[in-house]
């Protein structure tokens, strides 16, 4: 009854909202809007408790230089007043997302409160982050993603909740302002929020110790991202894009299958497309459903077809991938603008998309965008065999074709076996990475490229872990499978090495304050396209739960 009564009313709330936001070049926009609002998931709701104090401790050797360190039960702090512990760290064990609530109480002689108090929250997903002062802030994003609260509470005693939700394993409270009599806490505990329920997942007896913790904590990181769409990062940016999607969705369906969430992130980022009909690269959900405006990038645009494609493979859902079937098309035709009589991507040709693929300075795209449009063309063209729809798009077989031809004529070198890019003729992972998920490299020519890459000291390796689960992915591809097993053992098993609870936005193994965005605290450090081992640990059983 309860979900009834949601269902109706978000269709109610989003025929109020038809009209602005929609797409106008899609005839069924609003309708989508309102497929993707039947499928909002209801949330589960979950308590938790501090579980421990921990002390920050210095530590050249920890993750960022800091780790915690065990300093006893919580307990004093329900009985002894609060001003002789400013500062204290209380440890939750685990990230979670949600609200805090918590009462705090009289201790001492005194009966009444005579001035308020100013208690300062501070969330951290990491120890890093406690021990970073945020001020001055230097990063480029607003610093308002930074989790420290400032609460001013007028009496005591009283009971209140932290309005915003946060993310964080680790709270540290500070007392900002007291005046003579002495508080303490009443009670403390935080409701947790996910479209999912933690679930067990059995795997081979012979599983690697460390490939079941790495198993297990991408789990964790894909169910603390699926909150009412597939979230970026519960953190921070705590919305909806679409190579996060495309990522996360194939994890769900070696996990948690929910598939009504990825349905429902289909239709929204198809109802909110731009006026041309490309997809916005990322949507919002509130205050009512709407795309970063202008926001578009058209490696983004063109892996939502591969989603979409996935999604119909999975679950046999005809009816939406059929009712989706335009935007996959237009997508297509809005990246074959960019291609000029020689069939390679334009990079100069306006509108310059952003072209996403990694999080790493000085990589060049140019080889990439090729390959991965290759890639997404056709698999657009297998989506078009499964719904009978060839025949629409019957040149694409050929385009594919010339495309390929085009690649390998001016980005492979024949010679050293390697795909270069860009005026400098760069040789990075990713180049080799999509020109073999692409097919435009031959099984023997990619695992050569691929090899040969990954062993020169100075090629562009990836900076982040969306871009190292395409070259997992591609290793597989090309048979190698020992080495995509090692890469997914050392990248991601580094991080459980290094504590982590869920995995990292950005993971340089060279470099642990690296950020992208100027300050290594803004970063996520549960973010949704670092969950991908699930999804390779569960398809390929015969590679990554084998003792070998
Ligand atoms: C950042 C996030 C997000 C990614 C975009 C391109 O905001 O890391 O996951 O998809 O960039």
């Amino acid at each position: 009854m309860r979900k009834r009564l949601l269902i109706l009313a978000g269709i109610l709330s989003a025929c109020c909202w038809a009209g602005h936001a929609q797409s106008k070049y899609y005839e069924k926009s609003v309708e989508w809007l309102r497929k993707s609002e039947a499928c909002k998931p209801e949330l589960v709701y979950k308590e938790y408790k501090p579980l421990r104090v921990v002390k920050s401790v210095k530590d050249a050797n920890a993750y960022q230089g800091w780790r915690m360190e065990d300093a006893g039960s919580v307990d004093f702090l329900f009985e002894e007043s609060l001003k002789k512990h400013s500062g204290v760290i209380l440890d939750f064990g685990e990230h979670i997302t949600g609200h805090l609530s918590f009462s705090l109480k009289i201790v001492g002689g005194l009966v009444a409160s005579d001035a308020p108090i100013r208690l300062k929250f501070t969330f951290a997903e990491v120890p890093g982050e406690l021990n970073t002062p945020f001020d001055p802030y230097p990063g480029g994003l607003s610093r308002a993603w930074l989790q420290d609260e400032v609460v001013t509470l007028m009496n005591v005693p009283i009971e209140t909740t932290i309005s915003r939700r946060v993310s964080f394993r680790y709270l540290k409270i500070d007392v900002l302002g007291a005046s003579s009599f002495d508080f303490a806490f009443d009670k403390m505990s935080f409701r947790a929020e996910s479209a999912v329920e933690n679930i067990r997942m059995e795997l081979a007896e012979s599983t690697d110790p460390l490939i079941r913790k790495i198993n297990e904590i991408g789990l964790c990181t894909l169910k603390e991202c699926m909150q009412t769409v597939y979230e970026d990062g519960p953190k921070r940016d705590r919305r909806l894009w679409i190579g996060d999607l495309y990522l996360e969705a194939l994890a769900n369906a070696y996990s948690f299958k929910n598939h009504e969430l990825t349905k429902r992130c289909l239709y929204l980022l198809a109802g909110l497309a731009g006026d041309e009909g490309l997809l916005h690269a990322t949507v919002f959900e509130t205050p009512e459903p709407h795309p970063q405006y202008g926001q578009y990038c058209l490696d983004y645009a063109l892996i939502y077809n591969v989603a979409l494609l996935e999604y119909l493979k999975e679950t046999g859902d005809k009816a939406t991938a059929e009712d989706l079937w335009p935007v996959v098309v237009r997508q297509v035709e809005m990246a074959l603008r960019q291609y000029g009589p020689d069939w390679v991507y334009d990079m100069q040709k306006p509108p310059l998309y952003w072209l996403v693929f990694d999080w790493k300075d000085n990589y060049d795209r140019h080889a990439s965008m090729q390959g991965l449009a290759i890639w997404a063309i056709d698999k657009s063209y297998e989506l078009a065999g499964m719904l009978g729809k060839t025949d629409e798009v019957r040149e694409w077989p050929g385009i594919v074709k010339k495309m390929k031809k085009a690649a390998r004529k001016h980005f492979y070198d024949k010679r050293q076996g390697v795909v270069v890019s860009g005026p400098d003729k760069q040789v990075s992972y990713l180049s080799q990475v999509w020109m073999i998920l692409s097919e435009t490299l031959s099984e023997k020519e990619g695992a050569r490229a691929l090899k040969t890459a990954m062993s020169m000291p100075d090629a562009c390796y990836p900076g982040c872990p969306y871009a190292y689960h395409y070259v997992v992915e591609a290793l597989l591809k090309c048979g190698l499978n020992a080495e995509a097993k090692a890469l997914l053992v050392s990248y991601w098993g580094d991080m459980v090495k290094k504590g982590a609870d869920t995995f990292w936005e950005v993971y340089d193994p060279k470099d642990d304050h690296r950020s992208p965005y100027g300050f290594s605290p803004i970063n996520s450090y549960c973010h949704a396209w670092s969950c991908t081992p699930v999804y390779f640990i569960n398809k390929y059983p015969e590679i990554f739960q084998t003792g070998e």
